[in-house]
């Protein structure tokens, strides 16, 4: 099956209004070069999606949210529905990142009812899961993505419409990454469970993304372990030439 890569950055609640001159940085560093084997998108906090669809208009970069609400536009204060995504011109949302789930006790469930809202939308949702540091030590790893799996995805996923980013907590933002022999086992049993569950065709179609730690360093070993099909990529996003030294591992 061919699975075109994404890389994905993700800039959590960080960039004030100056920091649309990254993406255009991005932009350029792009355009300097034959156009990238992945696809590129980037996740700016919700103030700054405007500015950043501008700027990355005409460009290979497409823009995402880093979450959206799981109900209809309404009486929900603070809240944003995936359809106002959509209409502000991005393709994708991040839905259940350990973040999320962690700050905001968001749980399997309510990820897939906000994946499911973002498919409504016609946005492509990309679900997180991945196993905490003491799940990991108790060598819960499989048993956790398995049934953060069964809990978030929709069962209405296609290749088209639905991403996973396994994202191990311990490795979010403390420079620690697995081997890539660890990274090989979890994404392969991700791949079993999704053939299992979705059939052959969708099972194999659907981009499989290693977030946690990902710099231009680590890329090149990280993206070659079978069934990573790209980096959901934090810190090392928000400047465009680490993020564009990622993308150069394709
Ligand atoms: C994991 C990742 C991006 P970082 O959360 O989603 O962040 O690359 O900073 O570890």
């Amino acid at each position: 099956t061919d699975r075109r890569p994404l890389v994905a950055g993700n800039w959590k609640m960080n960039g004030l209004s100056a920091a649309a001159a990254e993406l255009d940085a991005l932009a350029k560093a792009l355009a300097d070069r034959p156009a990238p084997a992945c696809d590129v998108m980037i996740a700016p906090p919700f103030t700054l999606l405007a500015p950043f669809v501008a700027a990355a208009s005409g460009t290979p970069i497409a823009i995402g949210g880093q979450d959206c609400s799981h109900l209809e536009p309404g009486a929900h204060t603070g809240d944003i529905a995936a359809v106002m995504l959509r209409d502000i011109g991005a393709t994708s949302v991040i839905v259940g990142h350990s973040e999320r789930r962690q700050d905001h006790h968001e749980t399997d469930d309510l990820v897939r009812l906000k994946a499911e809202a973002a498919h409504e939308a016609g946005l492509v949702a990309i679900v997180c899961i991945g196993e905490t540091e003491p799940e990991r030590d108790r060598d819960q790893t499989l048993n956790v993505v398995t049934t953060q799996l069964a809990g978030s995805v929709p069962d209405a996923a296609t290749a088209d419409n639905t991403i996973i980013a396994y994202e191990p907590v311990w490795a979010i933002g403390t420079g620690r990454t697995p081997t890539a022999a660890d990274v090989a086992t979890v994404h392969g049993t991700i791949r079993e469970v999704l053939v299992e569950r979705f059939g052959e065709d969708i099972g194999n179609g659907l981009r499989i993304l290693y977030g946690g730690s990902v710099k231009p360093a680590n890329a090149g070993e990280l993206m070659a372990v079978a069934n990573v099909d790209g980096a959901l990529v934090g810190g090392a996003s928000l400047k465009a030439a680490d993020f564009d030294g990622i993308i150069d591992a394709y």
